[in-house]
C-alpha cells in the first residue's frame, strides 16, 4: 500500500484547488496539511520536500510531486480521467491549459494592487475568447471530450462556479454550459464535494492572504 495522499498548501484554494476537485471527482480520500507559518515552509525546504521550492506539494504513491499541471495529469492519468488515446489527451490538455489560464486571472486578483480595476477585463476575456470554445463543444455531446468525464470537464465546473462567484449573470448567453454544470453537479463525487464540510475550499480572505504573504515574505 502506497499510504494515502497528502496534500501541502495553505488553507485555501490557489492552484491546489483544481488538485482538490480533481481528487474528489476520482473519489479519492486525501489529507491536508495547512502551511500557516514560515517555518513550516522552511522546514519543507530544509527537508528537499519542495524540488522548485514551491508549493504545491502533494504526496502520492511514495513520491512528493510538485508543479501543478504535472500533478494534475497524473492524477487523471492514474484514475482514467485523461482520455482514451493521444489525440483526446491533447484536446484536454488544451482545454484544460486554457481553463488553467482563466482561473489564475482570478487566483491572483487578492495579490494586484487594484484588483477591482481588473474585473471588466477577466469578463470580457472568459465572455468573449474562452467561453464560447466550451458552449459550442457542448451543443451536442455531454462532455468535451471522447465521450466521457474528463479533467477537461472537472475543471471547467470549477472555473464556471468561479467565474459566476464574481460574475453571477456570466452564463446567462450560454446555456449548453449551464446545463452541462447541472449535469457535473448531479455525480455523486462532485455532489459530495460541493456539500457543506467537503474539502472544497471557500473564495480566498484576508487571512488567506495575509498567510501566503508572510509563509514567502512577501512585502
Ligand atoms: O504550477 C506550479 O505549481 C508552479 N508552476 C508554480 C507554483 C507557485 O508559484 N507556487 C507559489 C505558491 S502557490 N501560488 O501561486 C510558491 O510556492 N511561491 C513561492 C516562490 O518562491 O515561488
Amino acid at each position: 500500500m502506497a499510504g494515502k495522499v497528502v496534500l501541502h498548501y495553505f488553507n485555501g484554494r490557489g492552484r491546489m484547488e483544481s488538485i482538490r476537485w480533481l481528487l474528489a471527482a476520482a473519489e479519492v480520500e486525501f489529507d491536508e496539511v495547512f502551511l500557516t507559518t514560515r517555518e513550516q515552509y522552511e522546514k519543507l525546504l530544509s527537508d528537499g520536500a519542495l524540488m522548485f521550492q514551491q508549493v504545491p506539494l502533494v504526496e502520492i504513491d511514495g513520491m512528493k510531486l510538485v508543479q501543478t499541471k504535472a500533478i494534475l495529469n497524473y492524477i487523471a492519468e492514474k484514475y482514467n480521467l485523461h482520455g482514451k488515446d493521444l489525440k483526446d489527451r491533447v484536446m484536454i490538455n488544451m482545454y484544460t491549459e486554457a481553463l488553467i489560464d482563466l482561473m489564475e486571472m482570478i487566483m491572483i486578483l487578492p495579490f494586484t494592487p487594484d484588483p477591482n480595476s481588473k474585473l471588466d477585463n477577466i469578463q470580457n476575456k472568459a465572455k468573449e475568447r474562452y467561453l464560447p470554445v466550451f458552449e459550442k463543444t457542448l451543443s451536442g455531446p455531454p462532455h468535451l471530450v471522447g465521450g466521457k468525464l474528463t479533467i477537461a470537464d472537472v475543471l471547467l465546473l470549477e472555473c464556471t462556479l468561479m467565474l459566476e462567484e464574481q460574475f453571477p449573470t456570466i452564463l446567462s448567453k450560454f446555456p449548453n454550459i449551464k446545463a452541462f454544470q447541472g449535469r457535473m453537479k448531479s455525480i455523486p463525487a462532485i455532489s459530495k464535494f460541493l456539500q457543506p464540510g467537503s474539502k472544497r475550499k471557500p473564495p480566498p480572505d484576508d487571512v488567506y492572504k495575509k498567510t501566503i504573504m508572510e509563509v514567502f515574505q512577501f512585502k
